[in-house]
């Protein structure tokens, strides 16, 4: 009946400590912060017995967070359909945190002048076709080490021990693994932004599944007739696949707007350096995919290139190489919902580093879950909301609309669309909505489902499944 309980088995009701216990009692924890997601762990659980409960659980040596994120790896995995590209959308983030006493097992983030301290994290998120999101296949979690004299930022590491080899690689490397475990008709299809530019990481990818990388290094690439050639030209003075005009959502810097997009393509081979072999370099057949607005632009001009090995022989095959590269708005949105939004993931208080990670991993499965109902509310807007919301969930949401409905607004009994009942419960969320064009985010939704469950609680208590079933026809 508890449709946040049957969530929480599903996400880590695989976790594996070696004692079922451990299991369940994470299973409740997560059922309570799906419930209410808050960042401070005081106030998920209000209650003296069972915050004890969760201190003791995120402070429990053998509930190890490695464990715990291959369960959401897992429970993502087997959301993902077999025999479909899944999109593994790679990002790298930090959480900064305040540590004023110095008490806390953190690390610098951020430039070092600064000061900040917290843990930095790469994210491996599973988009599907349609663009919705699926979850989280793998998470790694780091805290940097104290500055030492000659580390700066042109001083390189020795390539083995960048974090690009120690925490990008592998955790990519994990998720694919779990993906093809559970699915494995499934094509991974890897998308990185320009910190993924990197000889191993483009090395790596390509031997994984296809991948879309956004170049930020004019890098040499195989010579032509004897001469010289960098990336950058090579990709300007590709073929013309003519111009497409899209959406691009809003930054914190400008607002949306709809822009005209140049295509052009070029194939040729990058020279990528062997960091163990002198000056030497190994090609690598990519093919550049160079993204350009045209018109009047204000502000800074959208120009993107982007290294790919899909095949792109016909304009279908570029749009559908754009088209993975957008997909990666969806992870700066998720990180948006996790980190501040409704879960407010930094907020946290906790000082070891493992019980952070729990914490925050939890937190970010509750953060996917709200994300993936907005996206599939614009993606599927005329699927019954019964796909999403469990019976008990609609009637009580019918209710708890009614009370704060306009006038003119019409709230019938019966099962509602996904993008209506999309929009009550954000409304229940405080969505005010009056910018035309603008569609609910995930923090309203997140604050509307808190909401929702106390209505749900009620109704579970005082409805009969005959009632309940009857409303709903
Ligand atoms: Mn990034």
């Amino acid at each position: 009946m508890d449709d946040h309980r049957a969530w929480a088995e599903s996400e880590f009701g695989d976790a594996d400590f070696g004692d079922v216990r451990l299991t369940y009692r994470l299973v409740r924890m997560a059922a309570r912060a799906g419930k209410n997601p808050r960042g401070v762990v005081a106030q998920v659980f209000k209650e003296g017995a069972e915050r004890q409960g969760a201190y003791d659980l995120l402070g429990n040596g053998r509930v190890s967070s490695k464990a715990v994120i291959a369960a959401v790896g897992s429970a993502t995995a087997r959301r993902c359909n077999d025999d479909e590209t899944v999109r593994l959308v790679i990002d790298g983030t930090s959480l900064s945190m305040a540590d004023k006493a110095n008490t806390k097992e953190l690390g610098s983030v951020g430039a070092h002048k600064f000061r900040t301290r917290g843990i930095k994290v790469v994210n491996v998120y599973a988009v599907d076709q349609r663009g919705v999101p699926v979850g989280l296949l793998d998470i790694a979690a780091w805290r940097r080490k104290k500055k030492t004299k000659k580390a700066g930022r042109f001083v390189r590491r020795r390539d083995g021990k960048s974090e690009m080899a120690c925490h990008w690689c592998p955790a990519l490397e994990t998720a694919v693994a779990r993906l093809q475990e559970v699915r494995p008709g499934a094509r991974p299809w890897i998308i990185g932004d320009r910190e993924c530019d990197d000889a191993r990481f483009l090395r790596l990818a390509n031997s994984l599944g296809t991948f879309t990388v956004r170049a930020a290094q004019n890098r040499l690439v195989e010579p032509q007739r004897g001469r010289k050639r960098k990336l950058f030209s090579v990709a300007r003075a590709g073929r013309s696949y003519g111009t497409r005009v899209v959406d691009i959502p809003a930054t914190p810097m400008r607002p949306a707007r709809v822009a005209t997009l140049e295509i052009r393509v070029a194939t040729t081979k990058v020279l990528l350096p062997l960091h163990d072999n002198g000056g030497h370099r190994d090609p690598l057949l990519v093919s550049v995919v160079y993204v350009r607005e045209v018109g009047r632009v204000r502000g800074a001009r959208l120009e993107w290139i982007l290294l790919t090995n899909a095949p792109v022989e016909s304009e279908a095959q570029a749009d559908e190489v754009v088209a993975s590269y957008r997909a990666r708005w969806r992870v700066e949105e998720y990180h948006r919902a996790w980190k501040a939004g409704a879960c407010d993931a930094e907020a946290t208080q906790l000082r070891s580093f493992e019980a952070i990670v729990k914490w925050f991993t939890l937190l970010g499965t509750v953060a996917s879950r709200a994300e993936r109902i907005k996206q599939l509310s614009r993606s599927e807007p005329d699927a019954l909301a019964s796909i999403e919301l469990a019976d008990v969930e609609i009637v009580a949401l019918i209710s708890a609309k009614r009370l704060i409905k306009n006038s003119v607004e019409k709230v019938p009994n019966g099962v509602p669309t996904l993008e209506v009942a999309t929009r009550w419960i954000a409304d229940l969320g405080g969505y005010a909505g009056h910018y035309k064009g603008y569609k609910p985010g995930a923090t309203t939704i997140m604050r509307g489902l808190q909401e929702l469950a106390i209505w749900t609680q009620a109704a579970t208590e005082f409805m009969t499944k005959g009632e309940i079933k009857r409303r709903l026809r």
